[in-house]
């Protein structure tokens, strides 16, 4: 392929997309209270005006996309990989999550990991069974929250796991030795989507996240291990094949960077607008120390900015402190960066990753836990206003945006 500049990749129109400024949104208990300040100018997306990047997408899907564009200036979504699925003490108990455990309700975004399903494995890589994945999305889904789902795949040149950086990028993509081999993973990944489906029998939105943190060496897919334009070529084969050939219009496709000094930076691999959904970024290292905080407030500045030149969702798609050393690190630190600017603030969710069953890796969490030093803080945190938990949602998945239907 040839040689894509920066500005070409990510400069294919910029437009302001909403006045976002025009909604305010508070939190009551389980009750929404949403205040139209007026809307000259603008206004906040509507179905019609907030479109993801497949024209096809079906109308649960662009509902998703609208709403959470609207409630990105108002609120953060707070998000966990796995919660349902384990917890520091415990794994596979229906209806429990650490978070609830520890807050009374299960996070508002629930991240899953496929990384194993594309060698037919009956569980993925840390042990969860795909069958019970797929009841957890199915449930996380009817109680209103966000479904996102990463893969960490295999490296389909060598056999070895995500971590196995042999190059890989350039035999998957089409007219590659592995391109073939490609397609049945992707294949696999078709059939486990269309199993995840709404009581009525529709496809539940997801947020896809494939091919994370390329900015980084550390995966196949990322760094020194891929050119630019392998990456983005295979990512939009990916979204191409997903949509055009497997039919799938359920998706909303997040791009997700490790992190980024500047705009240039962050795009340098970047498949283009009509690819992508969510400008995504995630960020273990500023929250690691009091001092590095404003480091992170100024990435999700840039980040929201960006996204909504763009028409695009900003979102911080993972972030944690293993083992969260710090007692207030949830309204130290995390909430400090998120609400410490006016731009910043206006990120759609924010994820931490997963709390690892102490049997299988002590001391891997990212989330509370019931009597974790944190916890307290955590309660406190969930009971700010700005942070939703699953239990504080408007109805994110019918026709109208949130607005629309507190306007009916
Ligand atoms: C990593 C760690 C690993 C895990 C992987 C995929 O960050 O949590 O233990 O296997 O994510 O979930």
């Amino acid at each position: 392929m040839q040689q894509i500049s920066p500005a070409a990749r990510h400069g294919i129109e910029y437009r302001r997309f909403v006045n976002r400024s025009s909604i305010a949104v508070r939190t009551a208990a389980a009750a929404w209270l949403l205040t139209v300040a007026g809307c000259a100018g603008g206004g906040p997306a509507t179905v019609e005006d907030a479109l993801p990047c497949d024209p096809e997408a079906t109308p649960e899907t662009r509902a998703l996309f609208a709403n959470l564009m609207n409630l990105a200036p108002e609120a953060v979504l707070f998000g966990q990989q796995d919660a349902l699925a384990y917890g520091v003490k415990w794994k596979v108990e229906e209806g429990r999550s650490d978070v609830k455990d520890v807050a009374g309700s299960h996070p508002a975004v629930f991240g899953w990991e496929l990384g194993d399903l594309e060698l037919g494995a009956a569980e993925n890589l840390d042990g969860v069974d795909f069958e019970n994945m797929k009841r957890w999305i199915e449930q996380g889904y009817e109680q209103g929250g966000v479904i996102t789902i990463s893969w960490h795949m295999n490296n389909p040149v060598s056999g070895g796991n995500a971590w196995d950086t042999t190059r890989a990028v350039y035999a998957i993509s089409p007219g590659g030795e592995k391109h073939e081999l490609y397609t049945t993973w992707l294949d696999a990944f078709a059939e486990f989507a269309r199993d995840l489906q709404t009581g009525a029998g529709r496809p539940i939105p997801i947020i896809f996240r494939p091919f994370h943190e390329h900015s980084g060496s550390w995966f196949w897919w990322g760094g020194a291990n891929v050119t630019a334009d392998e990456y983005v070529g295979l990512w939009r084969f990916t979204v191409q094949y997903l949509r055009d050939e497997k039919g799938l219009h359920n998706l909303l496709w997040a791009y997700s960077t490790d992190v980024f000094t500047d705009e240039e930076d962050y795009f340098e691999h970047y498949p283009g607008h009509e690819y992508v959904d969510i400008l995504g970024y995630d960020d273990y290292r500023a929250l690691s120390t009091d001092e590095t905080v404003p480091l992170m407030t100024a990435r999700l500045k840039m980040l929201v900015e960006m996204a909504e030149e763009s028409g695009k969702l900003p979102a911080l798609t993972e972030t944690g402190l293993e083992g969260v050393t710090v007692a207030n690190w949830w309204t130290g630190r995390l909430l400090e960066a998120i609400k410490a600017d006016s731009v910043s603030r206006r990120i759609s969710y924010a994820l931490v990753w997963r709390n690892a069953n102490e049997a299988d890796i002590p001391g891997h969490h990212f989330g509370p836990y019931a009597g974790h030093p944190s916890a307290p803080d955590f309660v406190q945190f969930a009971a700010d206003p700005f942070v939703l938990l699953v239990d504080e949602l408007p109805d994110l998945y019918n026709g109208r945006s949130a607005r629309e239907e507190q306007n009916r």
